[in-house]
């Protein structure tokens, strides 16, 4: 099997409405849809979220690095020779979500090559994965009103929340509020995308200690180094890395020198791949995962539950999957489904995940 033809193509698709962060916003997915096509006739797909914020990448910038610097060596290359693709895309420094992007569509062939689902061939632990719904920046009437529509209408019992906003008091009246409307049972951890210092975010740890929340993401910069360690020692709760980590040797750094207590794993940056290596990593330290959330599509969606159900320390806690519901649309054929909690992994060769054309046609911008 060879490759043929690689594709990026852009399209914007409105957010039903604006989510809200520390470190940003999003009112439109601008997003790459990334099609690499072999002389067998078949088709690798993956969605690719530039986040700007987070990473650097931008729309044009993903589109153009595929084209000049990965295409070039894609192009005639077998999928099989994963690692050399993987070796290869090593040369060019950052650009996560390109590599993860490529790497999930590599996958996908494979999958579909075999004719296994990439689900079963990472290892196929269990069929679903429990979800967990992100909750942006709003009133705490707000935030709780969304929190209660996504229990009682999909059963979600797990909630991220979004913090980082100044005066701390702001996220501590809405987490307050958050704990007394959903009750002692939901889960509840927090994610402050760097928009506190550590001392703040201490502070708000040992404020919030009676609201028993689970994690805390990404309270402070970690390049705050000191801070973020001193962090790590004093905090009632563990302290989750996720824009820290955007690669095996972050994540390695950051719980060597003890930036982090846990870690974020989102297969939109670290693909399948580099993924399960995290993966082996912190289970064999002890290190607790969530699989997060780069606001992705439903496509974006699929390559995580895809992986997070495939192993038994992926799926142990509540992986963030629902965000693609806050999309005004998706380019799937097939919608990704949320009940009693849960998605289920897809079961069809490779990602299993099909592009609608007509939408594509209709949303993406490259004429
Ligand atoms: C998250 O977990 O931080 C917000 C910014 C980003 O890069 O990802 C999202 C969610
Ligand atoms: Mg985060």
């Amino acid at each position: 099997m060879k490759i043929t033809q690689v594709e990026a193509i852009p399209y914007n698709i409105p957010m039903r409405k604006p989510l809200l962060f520390a470190s940003g916003s999003m009112d439109q997915a601008d997003h790459v849809l990334l099609r690499i096509t072999t002389d067998d006739g078949l088709v690798g797909i993956a969605d690719i979220p530039p986040r700007p914020y987070t990473y650097g990448e931008t729309q044009q910038g993903i589109i153009t690095v595929i084209n000049t610097l990965f295409a070039p060596f894609l192009l005639g290359e077998d999928p099989f020779n994963r690692n050399v693709i993987l070796a290869k895309m090593a040369r060019t420094v950052g650009n996560y979500a390109t590599k993860g992007g490529v790497d999930i569509a590599i996958w996908d062939l494979i999958g579909q090559s075999v004719g296994k689902s990439v689900h079963s061939l990472l290892g196929g632990f269990q069929d679903s994965i429990r979800v967990s719904h992100m909750v942006g920046f709003a009133s705490p009437e707000e935030m709780v009103a969304e929190a209660e529509e996504y229990r009682n209408d999909l059963g979600i019992t797990a909630f991220k929340v979004k913090v980082g906003r100044r005066p701390v008091s702001l996220d501590i009246e809405a987490c307050i509020a958050l704990r007394e409307a959903l009750g002692p049972d939901v889960d509840l951890y927090f994610d402050a995308n760097r928009g506190w210092t550590a001392e703040e975010a201490l502070y708000v740890a040992r404020s919030c200690a009676d609201i028993n929340f689970l994690y805390l993401e990404e309270p402070c910069d970690a390049l705050d180094v000191m801070g973020r360690r001193r962090l790590v020692e004093k905090s009632p709760i563990t302290i989750v890395a996720d824009e820290s980590v955007p690669s095996l040797g972050d994540v390695a750094r950051e719980l060597h020198t003890g930036g982090a207590s846990a870690i974020s794993i989102k297969t939109a940056r670290t693909g399948f791949s580099e993924s399960q290596k995290i993966l082996g990593l912190c289970e064999g330290l002890g290190v607790d995962v969530i699989m997060g959330n780069q606001i992705d599509s439903m496509l974006g969606s699929v390559a995580t539950v895809t992986f997070g159900a495939a192993f038994r320390h992926s799926s142990r806690r509540a992986a963030e999957l629902s965000n693609f519901l806050e999309f005004g649309d998706y380019l799937n054929q097939e919608p990704l489904v949320i009940a009693d909690g849960k998605i289920a992994a897809p079961t069809t060769p490779g990602l299993g995940a099909k592009i609608d054309e007509s939408k594509l046609s209709h949303y993406r911008i490259d004429g």
